[in-house]
């Protein structure tokens, strides 16, 4: 990779990436060639967040706080009106895969939904009740359109408070009333986002950013919930499941399908009938010995989660996958594709599908996936990689480097797990941070991003956690880090601190817990009211030993998350790439003071994961020391071991 002047081990942490990276013919570019290439604009990486184009007497750059646009807009409302923007477009995202779960919901209960049904009915009982729907004497079918209606309702709703909001503390609530930020409706807070943040109209940085919060809370409390939900009801609500990860999962003399993005319905069905004596016996009519189905990004996350299906990488490995020249086929849905794949694809034998009507590639084959037509779809999908195995071109290059992993870790797993069958309860684990067995909960999720070493920062936080007693919890491209890391088995215990592997141990799960997708970040806020609820950590979210890190972020996605999680009163840091607000110190004190003082969170860049290991265990450590729990672990465990030789 002579393009590129940095060692190959400081772009990735991922074994399998440095060997193809080392390998690869010099006309290909990839994310990691083009980083090189093109530097970032250098105003806005210096300064971010000082320019403003949302008129064209613009663009305006603004480089200081005595300097404002033409219109006479600040640095601050500049800097504030970008990140809302950025934020509104990140919740809708995440709420518009929510949507088309929730209409996924009703087609499959109105029977319309080729291929399938309900399989998680409890939950459904559980949604449906959440949203107010009557469950009594009905049939599960006319419960789930009931609960479907209402979840699509809940996008237009124009007054009120939307009714997943009312699953947090009761405490919460009142916060966010008394700071008048309770949605409304999805699509009304994002649609306001966008208004206020036009020329000439909300000029109040705090203003602007107080909307930004509300807009990401439909994000958290309502389309990635949903998103999440439904996915548990039509698919199965997660348990803890055994699969492998990396590279190494492509097989040489099968026919490889790799489904990445981030709807999982479509990745479901074909990751089912990669089994299907008819489609298996056509491929070794081609010469194949059979059919492996992998994923990539988000979507390898759902079908992980559920059947097992084995990621081979997160966000920066998708061309990786590619240049290996073992793939007939990769089908994308919607966000962190990139559009690169439809010229790298043409170098190679691989066919690049695209399937949602909302994200076409020129150079891929558009085949539209619609709900009445999934099953059908699939095998469509499936005989085109098929047909498409004798055309490998290159020489198949497949780096033999695979890590085991167990994910599948639902909200309602880990209440069974911990309580048991019959009494499911998260006393245990209150239990544990009270006696500071368990020192906290960080979780650390969000994205890969080429300009910051791949999955580096990911793998450091979550080993320096463990190791002090962290419970870690996981989601999206960071969950995948660790996973290909090896550090997502029990095994990793032996790098946990004595009072979380004590834990552990007992009850049986590894010390990073993989929740899901990024939609799934809203099983953490399920855990985190659980939590609260069970009793004994306070009484609000803000009360909680916890804390959000995205080290590697890189997606509008990962602000939006940001923002939901500070919103509901935790402490959030990003690093690797600054938050585009970096050049307002305004701004900057409105996310931390501002936002702790009326919110008990607060959202902000800190460059170095060592000073984010830092500044999160100071934080945590505060959390503990306001809940009078800060007894020191050492003597907990010399109870531990006094009560083990009695
Ligand atoms: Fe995309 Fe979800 Fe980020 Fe990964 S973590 S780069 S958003 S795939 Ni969501
Ligand atoms: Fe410039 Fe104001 Fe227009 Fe922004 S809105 S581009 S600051 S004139």
């Amino acid at each position: 990779m002579s393009k590129d002047s940095r060692n190959i081990s400081d772009i990735s942490s991922d074994e399998a990436v440095c060997k193809l990276l080392e390998s690869i013919d010099e006309d290909i570019s990839t994310v990691f060639t083009r980083s090189e290439d093109m530097k970032p604009c250098p105003i806005g990486a210096t300064y971010s967040g000082i320019c403003c184009k949302n008129c064209s007497m613009g663009p305006c750059r603004i480089m200081s706080d005595d300097d404002t646009g033409l219109c006479g807009a600040t640095l601050a409302t500049i800097a504030a009106r970008n990140l809302a923007r950025h934020i509104a477009a990140g919740a809708s995202a995440h709420s518009d895969h929510g949507r088309d779960m929730a209409h996924l919901l009703a087609l499959t209960a109105e029977g319309k939904a080729e291929g399938l049904k309900i399989k998680d009915e409890l939950k459904l009982f559980k949604f449906a009740k959440t949203l107010g729907i009557k469950t009594n004497d009905r049939s599960v079918n006319e419960i789930a359109k009931d609960a479907a209606d209402k979840a699509m309702a809940l996008f237009g709703q124009q007054t009120g408070e939307i009714d997943l909001i009312h699953l947090a503390p009761l405490k919460r609530q009142e916060i966010w009333r008394k700071y008048k930020i309770v949605p409304r409706g999805i699509d009304r807070e994002v649609v306001e986002m966008l208004h206020r943040t036009n020329m000439g109209v909300d000029q109040d940085p705090e203003n602007i950013l107080d909307q930004a919060l509300r807009t990401s809370l439909t994000d958290g409390w309502g389309g990635s919930m949903i998103g999440t939900d439904i996915t548990d009801i039509l698919f199965n609500t997660p348990v803890p499941i055994a699969a492998r990860t990396n590279l190494g999962m492509l097989k040489e003399d099968e026919v490889n399908i790799i489904v990445h993005g981030h709807e999982p319905t479509l990745s479901e069905i074909i990751a089912e009938l990669a089994d299907d004596l008819e489609l298996v016996e056509y491929a070794k009519s081609k010469g194949a010995k059979g059919i492996s189905v992998v994923g990539i990004c988000c979507t390898a996350n759902e079908v992980l989660m559920r059947q097992g299906i084995a990621p081979v990488g997160n966000f920066l490995s998708q061309e990786m996958a590619i240049m290996t020249g073992a793939v007939e086929l990769m089908v994308v849905d919607v966000q962190c594709v990139m559009q690169a794949l439809g010229e790298l694809t043409k170098k190679y034998h691989t066919k690049l599908v695209t399937s949602s009507p909302k994200a076409k590639i020129p150079g891929a084959i558009h085949m539209e996936f619609h709900e009445v037509n999934g099953v059908t779809l699939a095998k469509e999908i499936i005989k085109l990689a098929i047909d498409n195995y004798q055309n490998r071109s290159h020489k198949v290059c497949i780096p033999d480097i695979t890590s085991d992993l167990i994910a599948g870790f639902s909200h309602e797993y880990i209440r069974y797990m911990l309580g048991g069958r019959f009494r499911e309860s998260l006393r245990p684990l209150n239990d544990a941070i009270i006696d500071g067995r368990i020192q906290g909960i960080v979780a650390i999720v969000g994205c890969n991003n080429a300009r910051v070493g791949h999955d580096k920062s990911n793998n450091y936080l979550v080993k320096e956690f463990i190791k002090r007693d962290y419970l870690v919890v996981q989601t999206g491209c960071g969950a995948l880090a660790s996973a290909k890391c090896g550090i997502l088995t029990p095994e990793a215990m032996e790098f946990a601190g004595d009072g979380l592997r004590s834990i552990c141990e007992t009850v049986g799960i590894p010390p990073i817990l993989h929740l899901g997708s990024c939609v799934d970040n809203s099983r953490i806020l399920t855990i985190a009211s659980d939590i609260v609820k069970e009793g004994g950590l306070g009484e609000d979210l803000s009360d909680l030993p916890a804390a959000g890190i995205a080290p590697e972020w890189m997606s509008e996605k990962a602000l939006s998350i940001g923002a939901y999680f500070a919103a509901s009163g935790v402490y959030v840091a990003f690093s690797g790439q600054p938050i585009p607000v970096e050049s307002s110190e305004e701004v900057k004190r409105i996310m931390t003071e501002g936002w702790q003082q009326k919110y008990g969170g607060q959202l902000e860049y800190i460059a170095e994961a060592e000073q984010v290991l830092e500044k999160v265990i100071e934080v945590i450590q505060a959390k503990r020391k306001a809940l009078k729990i800060d007894v020191k672990k050492e003597r907990v465990l010399m109870d531990m071991e006094a009560r083990r030789t009695m």
